[in-house]
């Protein structure tokens, strides 16, 4: 991807574990590249399609003055993700945050940290089979949708589907959802188990009846063998319900464990004899 690139940007702040830090403020250093498209801009000669680099500076400036951490790690952390929440076509950034004169004692150029973060495309996988099924699903939608930190949320259609996995139970609505988010995959998790909470989801029986379930799909092209979080979602090949609202949203997504795209999957499901009990073990 192109890149708006800010090197040595001088900023003042009052960041520092130590009393006199916070007190008296100190010069700190800002390398930042900006990770975008730049080729409308490029070719139209026209700043609105761009991110202007000078707005982003007075920006960070203002948000170093404007709030004290104790540590340029947490500084950091929290300038990469005001940047990305202000200026929308930043798609990540690699912020280096520097702190010249940090009181070390010894003779030193300069101490820094370095971060990347950015917006990550994400696809989940929703279903309830108890109450008002699709209250569950429209309001757990919503939630993801008030969430600053997705965006861009697009969702499959909701179908009904015949419980998979053995349990004796009701049938399920399903559906996939697309977005982007700044979550890493772990704080993810995290918040879609706390919109089950919220749903009143009781962890019972595994694979059983359940109010809302949201599992994540795939997680940009990350591959993960944690039984916390197995990514991509290890049944998927095996699941119709999952399938067939992914490929309404992205046929073409490459799984990169079996190999295969959503497409190619779904099809081979459907000329698969049927078969009542999973194939393979989920996590
Ligand atoms: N976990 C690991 N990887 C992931 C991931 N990619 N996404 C861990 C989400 N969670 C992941 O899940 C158990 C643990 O899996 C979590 O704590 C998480 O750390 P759970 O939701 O607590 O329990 P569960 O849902 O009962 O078990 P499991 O294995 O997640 O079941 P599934 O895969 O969610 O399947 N039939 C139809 N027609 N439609 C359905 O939606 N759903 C299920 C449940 C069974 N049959 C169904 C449907
Ligand atoms: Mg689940």
């Amino acid at each position: 991807m192109d890149e708006i690139r800010i090197e040595n940007l001088e900023v003042y702040g009052a960041h520092g574990v130590l009393a006199g830090e916070t007190r008296n403020g100190q010069m700190f250093m800002i390398n930042a590249v900006l990770k975008t498209k730049l080729r409308p801009a490029g070719l139209a000669d026209d700043l609105s399609l761009s991110t202007h680099y000078g707005h982003v500076c007075q920006f960070m400036n203002r948000y170093l003055r404007e709030h004290t951490f104790l540590l340029i790690e947490a500084a950091a952390e929290h300038l990469a993700g005001e940047v990305l929440l202000r200026f929308p076509l930043v798609h990540s950034i690699v912020l280096e945050l520097k702190k010249p004169h940090a009181p070390i004692g010894l003779p030193f150029s300069s101490v820094s940290v370095k971060i990347e973060r950015g917006w990550e495309k994400a696809y989940l996988g929703i279903g309830s089979n108890m109450g008002d099924k699709q209250n569950f699903l429209d309001t757990a939608v919503r939630k993801l949708k008030k969430n600053p930190r997705i965006k861009d949320v697009r969702c499959s259609g909701f179908i009904s589907t015949a419980p998979y996995g053995g349990v004796e139970q009701d049938d399920f609505l399903n559906g996939a959802i697309e977005l982007q988010t700044l979550l890493p995959p772990y704080e993810l998790l995290e918040f879609l188990h706390q919109l089950e909470g919220e749903a009143g989801r009781e962890r019972n029986v595994r694979w059983g009846p359940r109010t809302l379930d949201l599992d994540i799909l795939f997680y940009g092209d990350l591959v993960s063998g944690d039984s916390v979080l197995t990514l991509p979602h290890p049944d998927m090949a095996n699941r119709e319900f999952v399938l067939k609202p992914l490929d309404e949203l992205c046929p073409w997504q490459y799984n990169p464990v079996n190999g295969k795209t959503v497409r190619q999957m779904l099809r081979e499901l459907e000329e698969k004899p049927y078969i009542d009990t999973p194939v393979k073990s989920s996590y």
